[in-house]
């Protein structure tokens, strides 16, 4: 099954709307707005706050976690984790049309989602990072080359996002093993200005 909506090569996952807005100001057209431990109101009010800012800059806004969440604010679509709803269920409750991500860690974590007509895949992680807890197990660049070979031998043309602790110099590698793209946290709030277009440059380049 193929959904074949434009996904982009380099999400943004952040839980600051002004976090979301130094990274569009960056030339960030993807984020993931994932918050963990907040009361629904606060979470939804800074679904709210983020949403203007990625319209006001014409980038997606993807909710982690609550489809409902997703749906209610008008997002343009839901990334949701292997704990979460399923992605058969979020298909059904958001129709069509909105975007639905999910988290893989094997390959039949994508084989599931790909059945369930997710529009792309985030598989990691790809090394230890500190902005998960509770971390699925490491797939280095070898789990990413096996991942995707297997991928590409059955057809599978699902865009796969890679995940966890990347950086800039992550990228040529990652990409040579037939990734879509990327999506990236702390790299990219530490210093957006500098890190979206060196992301951006490494991601055309290779
Ligand atoms: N899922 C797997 S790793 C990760 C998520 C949400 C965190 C990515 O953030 P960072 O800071 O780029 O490692
Ligand atoms: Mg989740």
């Amino acid at each position: 099954m193929s959904t074949n909506k434009p996904i982009s090569t380099l999400h943004y996952i952040t839980d600051r709307p002004e976090h979301a807005e130094h990274a569009c100001r960056a030339g960030i057209d993807w984020v993931q707005l994932r918050v963990k431990n907040k009361p629904y109101t606060e979470w939804k009010a800074l679904a709210l706050d983020t949403l203007a800012i990625c319209r006001a800059f014409g980038a997606r806004l993807l909710i982690n976690d609550n489809v409902a969440l997703a749906g209610e604010v008008g997002a343009d679509g839901v990334h949701v984790g292997l704990t979460d709803m399923p992605v058969a269920d979020a298909r059904r409750l958001l129709g069509p049309e909105l975007i639905i991500g999910g988290t893989a860690n094997t390959l039949a974590d994508i084989h599931t989602h790909h059945l369930a007509g997710a529009d792309y895949v985030g598989l990691g992680p790809y090394r230890f990072t500190a902005t998960k807890e509770k971390l699925s197990p490491i797939l280095g660049l070898a789990g990413y080359e096996t991942i995707l070979t297997t991928c590409q031998q059955e057809g599978i043309t699902l865009p796969i996002i890679a995940i966890g602790g990347l950086d800039v110099a992550d990228v040529p590698a990652l990409i040579q093993t037939g990734l879509h793209g990327i999506a990236v946290s702390s790299a990219i709030t530490r210093d957006p200005a500098t890190q979206v277009p060196a992301f951006r440059h490494a991601l055309i380049n290779n």
